[in-house]
């Protein structure tokens, strides 16, 4: 049994052990109440299912195991000096909860490299597709087809007890987590450079290679790959992205049919394909205006035009956080460092100005400030990768770290099918009545 599974053993069998006995003594403890306003409302903080890879607070934002995103910059492993930490770092934290040492980290890359080979008929998959199909929609199918490869759904079918569903589900996970970069800067290099890939190059960390085969070659870029692939990982367990990974995976469907069914919810404009809505907007606003160093006044009345439009503000509002999201911050920094020259890394500096009030104003949004998407894609643009529709597949890489992790918790613990419970309108009208 490799290093990282034996302590995920070790842990998950104390963990699920004290969690049974919770239930035993406390289940019928109430968590919550939940309104008729949360009924309507797309379920907002409805406590509803545990998810321990990560936790986040509206006002502070995302924390990984307890641990903040400036924190873990700090204290997870990095390579050769650079000074922003490791993807590889990360999921050992949210998987075991334990911050890794350098070695382990350096364990996970080669471990990762070993499992990164991609099945042919996944490549064919991918080149039967138009080029028009969007890099989202290429990547979901090139997941849905390694399912072909899936040890839990050839265990499953062998007769596996329901203790070892974690031990294929760490499979699974581990394979699938290797293969995404490989399949991305596939996607990536056939859509848009010409069906010209890129050889892997075994030397370098999981992120690094990444960049790498995506065909910049920037040590720079191959920095902000790792802080990015670290930042996007996971946002606890209610995101869209991940509860549908949650649900779907709670089936016992295969890591990568759960994933899939993750990656088809974070391409929605309203979820992960917001990075490349921020992007496409601010091109359009510099089209409009007729210059890419618009005044702040300018910046303002093309805001209000697109709300007027009936449309939104693309990286602005959170369905939970309070507060700029410190994913924001973190991207925000690194360009302080780097690249406080680039034209449109300011555009994004002067919208944190100008869009917050103008949203406030509105007197209906919760929270006027940035996510994570309002400035990853200006700093993509700056190192070359324009190809905007690609953004969101960069964040479903990340992702999987964050939501596969959970899934190896959930069939450690042996949670149950999901199964909410809908009402009718007439149920409501009744319930209005009796109240
Ligand atoms: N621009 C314009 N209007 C906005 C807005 C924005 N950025 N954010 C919220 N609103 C509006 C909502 O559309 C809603 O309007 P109606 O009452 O007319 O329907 C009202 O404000 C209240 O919404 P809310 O409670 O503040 O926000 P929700 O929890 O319903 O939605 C989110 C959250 C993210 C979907 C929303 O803020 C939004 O659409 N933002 C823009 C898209 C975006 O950046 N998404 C990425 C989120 C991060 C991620 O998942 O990656």
């Amino acid at each position: 049994m490799d290093i990282l599974k034996e302590k995920f053993r070790v842990k998950a069998a104390e963990i699920t052990k004290e969690a049974k006995s919770i239930v035993k003594e406390h289940g019928a403890k109430k968590a919550d109440e939940v309104s008729l306003r949360q009924v309507f409302g797309g379920m907002r903080g409805v406590k509803s299912m545990i998810w321990e890879t990560s936790n986040l607070d509206p006002e502070e934002g995302i924390r990984f195991r307890g641990y903040s995103i400036p924190e873990l910059r700090k204290l997870l492993p990095s390579r050769n000096g650079d000074d922003q930490p490791l993807p590889e770092g990360l999921f050992w934290l949210m998987l075991v909860g334990e911050i890794p040492e350098q070695k382990e980290v350096d364990w996970l890359s080669d471990e990762w490299e070993k499992r990164a080979t991609v099945p042919a008929h996944t490549y064919a998959v991918l080149d039967a597709l138009p080029s028009h199909t969007h890099p989202m929609s290429q990547f979901t199918a090139a997941i849905v087809s390694m399912e072909s490869e899936s040890i839990f759904s050839q265990r499953y079918a062998d007769g596996m007890s329901k203790y070892d569903y974690w031990d294929a589900t760490y499979e699974d996970a581990m394979n699938l987590i290797a293969k995404l970069p490989r399949i991305a800067a596939y996607i990536y290099r056939k859509t848009f450079h010409d069906n010209k890939h890129i050889e892997p190059d075994l030397s370098l960390d999981w992120a690094g290679n990444f960049a790498h085969m995506l065909g910049i070659s920037d040590n720079q870029f191959k920095s902000l790959m790792r802080l990015y692939l670290t930042i996007h990982a996971d946002h606890e367990g209610g995101n869209a992205s991940a509860h549908t990974v949650h649900l779907v995976g709670s089936t016992l469907s295969s890591s990568y049919m759960a994933f899939a069914g993750g990656m088809t919810s974070l391409a929605g404009p309203l979820h992960g394909l917001a990075n490349q809505e921020v992007i496409k907007f601010i091109f359009e606003m510099i089209e409009e205006l007729g210059t890419d160093n618009p005044s702040k006044d300018e910046i303002a009345g093309y805001v209000q035009k697109t709300l007027d439009a009936g449309k939104v503000i693309p990286g602005y509002g959170h369905a939970v956080l309070r507060q700029p999201d410190p994913r924001f911050t973190a991207q925000r920094v690194f360009a302080e460092k780097y690249l406080s020259d680039s034209t449109i890394v300011n555009i994004v500096w002067k919208l944190f100005e100008v869009v917050p009030p103008i949203l406030e104003g509105l007197g209906k949004v919760k929270n006027p400030w940035p996510n994570v998407d309002a400035h990853s894609g200006a700093i993509l643009v700056h190192y070359g990768l324009k190809e905007y529709s690609f953004y969101t597949v960069l964040f479903g890489v990340s992702r999987a770290l964050g939501v596969l992790s959970a899934l190896c918790w959930s069939r450690a613990m042996g949670f149950p099918l999901e199964r909410p419970k809908s009402v009718t309108l007439d149920w409501v009208r009744e319930f209005i009545k009796e109240s």
